[in-house]
């Protein structure tokens, strides 16, 4: 893998860049459609490629290893032959899915994780050593570390010690990951985790400790976890200030369109959320005009397009008020066109923040666009 720098905003920390992968470039800032269990969810490939635009999806170790499971992923050929999605792939490690589970009687020690399937029950353990070796089978470009996710609020003594041994996990990983090679043919990449709550000084010592280890891309973990965004933005800057320049910063998770946008400006490169997906499924679409949510009464006799100023097939050729019945009548493609749209939408801002930092003004930009994509209609 390589990340190369192209430009910065001479008006804010924004960077615009492109990773090269043996599965094709990722032009930087980008958003990564996330697709858990190896799909993203009521999206097909050729609408990811051609209508989408999407350059790397996610999937995730711990839905994919419960099921279908190692052996099938593996006898397919790894995750892109089974999916036939032949752009990069990234895996999350499984560390954020276990923190999702608190409450499930999953324990957390300094050897692993034990815990339970959602799917039936069974008692699984995932350690630094094997999420590195399920990340090879399933094949990921860029894979995650093992790392612990602290929930928010957080007292500080608990936060330091989970720190500290998602540093000595880092280790972990890295021998492994280091002491192992890829199973299909194309290189893979081992990208360590900041974490550290919301203190600054956790912070801080995290970023160091990560950029010490001197992989080839850099993840902020542990924010957006329900802190007031001020303080996410806040921790991201200092931890972006940290960070090498010369390595893609991937911000976990994150966020809303204005979320991303503040984070491009702080030197984020990289991000992944379920919002544009999830929040289609329930109604919510994002338009370059601002928020729509497509169940209220208002919309029932509009004939417009779903967003006519974003252009692509769906967003075009919809109306609003057909979209609309489908998502109230529970029809599986109002689903599928929300889904697409919320997704050509997120990709069509991050294209366009990379233009605008290119070009130098990225900052009055997203000025201007925030004013429109901020507000509900
Ligand atoms: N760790 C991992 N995956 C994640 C997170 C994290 O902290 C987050 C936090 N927003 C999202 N996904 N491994």
């Amino acid at each position: 893998m390589k990340f190369t720098l192209e430009a910065k905003d001479p008006g804010s920390k924004a960077r615009a860049g492109f990773i090269e992968t043996d599965h094709g470039i990722i032009e930087t800032p980008i958003f990564m459609p996330v697709g858990t269990a190896g799909t993203v969810k009521a999206v097909h490939q050729r609408e990811l490629h051609d209508d989408i635009q999407a350059q790397i999806i996610l999937g995730n170790t711990y839905h994919l290893y419960l099921r279908p499971g190692l052996d099938i992923i593996g006898r397919a050929g790894g995750l892109h032959a089974f999916n036939g999605w032949d752009k990069p792939i990234l895996t999350d490690s499984g560390g954020y899915q276990v923190y999702s589970l608190a409450g499930t009687g999953r324990k957390i020690n300094e050897a692993g994780v034990v815990f339970k399937s959602h799917i039936d029950g069974g008692v699984h353990t995932f350690t630094p050593e094997n999420v590195m070796d399920i990340q090879r089978t399933i094949g990921a470009d860029i894979i995650m570390a093992f790392d612990e996710c602290t929930p928010y609020p957080c007292d500080f003594s608990y936060a330091r010690q989970s720190m500290e041994m998602t540093h000595r996990w880092l280790t972990r990983c890295c021998e492994r990951f280091d002491s192992t090679t890829p199973l299909y043919g194309h290189n893979q990449t081992l990208f360590p985790i900041v974490q550290g709550s919301v203190y600054k000084d956790l912070r801080k010592q995290s970023a160091e400790y990560i950029a010490s280890c001197d992989r080839e891309g850099n993840a902020i973990g542990g924010l957006s976890v329900g802190e007031p965004a001020e303080i996410m933005y806040e921790l991201t800057e200092v931890v972006c200030d940290i960070l090498p320049e010369n390595k893609p910063r991937y911000l976990m998770g994150v966020g809303t369109p204005a979320n991303i946008l503040e984070c491009i400006a702080l030197g984020v490169d990289m991000f992944d959320c379920v919002m544009p997906t999830r929040n289609a499924r329930n109604g919510m679409i994002f338009t370059t005009e601002g928020v729509i949510n497509i169940r209220n009464e208002k919309w029932k006799d509009d004939f417009s397009a779903i967003d006519a100023g974003l252009g692509g097939y769906v967003s075009t050729f919809y109306s609003k008020a057909y979209l609309r019945h489908l998502i109230k009548s529970d029809e599986m493609l109002g689903a599928q066109i929300a889904s697409v749209h919320n997704l050509t939408f997120y990709l069509w801002l991050v294209r366009s923040a990379r233009e605008k930092i290119k070009e130098g003004n990225f900052v009055s930009w997203k000025r201007e666009i925030e004013k429109k994509i901020n507000q509900r209609l």
